[in-house]
C-alpha cells in the first residue's frame, strides 16, 4: 500500500477510578489514535486505526506522548513517503530510527490493520490465534488503605476476574498480599507488580513474599537491571517476570539467558511492535518461558490488538486484558465484556473494533491530519 495520510487523534478518556502505581496515579487515560488512509496496489482505499500506548508522563518509560506524537510526524512518516509499504517491511524500514519503540509500534499496527481490514483477515488469524477467548486478569492499583484494597479486590472476584495483579511499593507491599491471602483464600490466582520500584538491597524483603504461593513477581528492579533481577531470582522461589526491562526480542534473550526472567510480560507497544511482540512470543515458548500479554490502560482499540495477541498459544498466563468497564465507563469503541471470567478475540477484519465516531468525538482533544 501507499500511505496517503496520517489523523492523529488525542482523547482525554476519564477512568472510572483513580490508578495508583508505584510511580504515580491516574485519573484520565491521554491516548493517542491513528486513523491511516492509504491505496492499496489495486487502488482500493484502505484504512487502518491503531493506538500508542505511549503515557502523557515518561515515568513507566522514556516515551511519553508529546513526544511520541513529534517522532511520528517528524522521523517516522516521511521515511514511508512514497513507498511501497506492507505491515511486514514498515519495521525495517523505520529500523534507523534508535528507539520511540511504542511511536514504531502505533504506526505499524495502523499499517497492519489496513493492511488486514483489505483482506477481510482478522488480527488473531494472522497472528495465529489458537483461541477464541482469552482469560481475563486485573491490575489492582495501590490503595489508600489495606481495607479499601480487600473490598476493590472482592469486587473484582465477584465480577469474575480469573486473576488479580497488586501493585505494590516499598511499605504498600507485604503486608497487603498477606491481607488478601487470608481475606480471599490461596487458591485466587495472585500476583504482583512493582513497577521498578525497588533496589537488590531488598531481595530479604522481596523473599518475605515467597510464603504467599504468588504466580510471579514482576519487575521489582530497575528496567536496565538484568543481572540484578538475575541475582534476585536467584534468592526467591517467586517466578521472575520482567515488563519494563523487555523492549525487545534481544532484551528478551538476554534476559532468558541470564536467568532473569522465568515468566515475561508482553506488550506490543514497549517492545515496537505486534510482529516484534509475536517474535518475543516464540522465543519464550521455545525455551519455555511462560508469556502473558500486558495491558497499557488501552482504549477498545489497542484493547482489541491485545485479545488478539493473548490468543497465541504461548500466553500460558492470564493477561491484564479486563473488561472495557475496568477502567472507562464508556469506550472508544463497542465496550469489550468480560463474561464468566474471558474476553471474546474480535473475528472481524483487522482489529474487528474501530473508534465509535460520537465517542471519538466527545473525548476528543486535539485532531492533527498529516498528509504524507
Ligand atoms: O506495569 O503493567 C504495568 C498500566 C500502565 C503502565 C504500566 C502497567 C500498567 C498496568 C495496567 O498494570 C494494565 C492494564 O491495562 O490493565
Ligand atoms: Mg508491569
Amino acid at each position: 500500500m501507499k500511505i496517503d495520510e496520517l489523523i492523529l487523534h488525542t482523547v482525554s478518556m476519564p477512568l472510572v477510578a483513580p490508578f495508583t502505581t508505584s510511580f504515580g496515579t491516574q485519573t484520565v487515560r491521554t491516548a493517542l489514535i491513528l486513523e491511516l488512509h492509504a491505496t492499496a496496489a489495486d487502488g482500493a482505499p484502505l484504512v487502518g486505526w491503531a493506538e500508542c500506548v505511549a503515557d502523557e508522563h515518561p515515568l513507566y518509560s522514556g516515551e511519553f506522548l508529546p513526544a511520541a506524537k513529534i517522532v511520528i510526524i517528524d522521523h517516522l512518516l516521511p521515511r514511508l513517503r512514497d513507498v511501497e509499504v506492507t505491515a511486514e517491511t514498515v519495521g525495517h524500514l523505520l529500523r534507523v530510527v534508535v528507539g520511540h519503540r511504542m511511536a514504531k509500534a502505533a504506526v505499524e499496527m495502523a499499517v497492519l490493520d489496513a493492511q488486514l481490514r483489505g483482506q477481510g483477515v482478522s488480527l488473531g488469524s494472522y497472528f495465529g490465534a489458537v483461541v477464541d477467548r482469552v482469560p481475563s486478569g486485573v491490575s489492582v492499583g495501590i490503595q489508600p488503605t489495606t481495607e479499601q484494597l480487600l473490598d476493590v479486590v472482592g469486587g473484582y472476584l465477584d465480577q469474575g476476574y480469573v486473576r488479580i495483579k497488586l501493585k505494590i511499593e516499598p511499605g504498600r507491599d507485604i503486608e497487603r498480599v498477606r491481607a488478601v491471602r487470608e481475606r480471599f483464600g490461596d487458591d485466587v490466582l495472585l500476583q504482583v507488580d512493582a513497577n521498578a520500584a525497588y533496589t537488590l538491597v531488598d531481595a530479604p524483603l522481596l523473599r518475605r513474599l515467597d510464603e504467599f504461593n504468588l504466580l510471579l513477581i514482576e519487575q521489582p528492579l530497575g528496567e536496565e537491571d538484568l543481572r540484578q533481577h538475575a541475582a534476585l531470582a536467584r534468592q526467591m522461589s517467586t517466578p521472575m517476570c520482567l515488563d519494563e526491562s523487555i523492549t525487545s526480542a534481544e532484551a528478551a534473550a538476554a534476559a532468558i539467558a541470564l536467568g532473569a526472567a522465568a515468566v515475561i510480560n508482553i506488550k506490543a507497544g514497549r517492545v515496537g511492535g505486534y510482529l516484534e511482540a509475536r517474535r518475543i512470543h516464540d522465543l519464550a515458548r521455545a525455551n519455555g518461558i511462560a508469556v502473558w500479554c500486558g495491558g497499557m490502560v488501552e482504549t477498545g482499540v489497542g484493547r482489541a490488538a491485545n485479545a488478539a495477541l493473548a490468543a497465541l498459544p504461548g500466553f500460558t498466563l492470564p493477561g491484564d486484558i479486563s473488561g472495557s468497564d475496568r477502567f472507562y465507563t464508556k469506550d472508544l469503541t463497542e465496550p469489550f465484556v468480560m463474561q464468566d471470567g474471558y474476553i471474546q478475540v474480535p473475528t472481524g477484519p483487522g482489529l474487528g473494533v474501530e473508534p465509535l465516531p460520537d465517542a471519538l468525538a466527545e473525548f476528543s482533544i486535539d485532531t492533527t491530519p498529516v498528509v504524507i
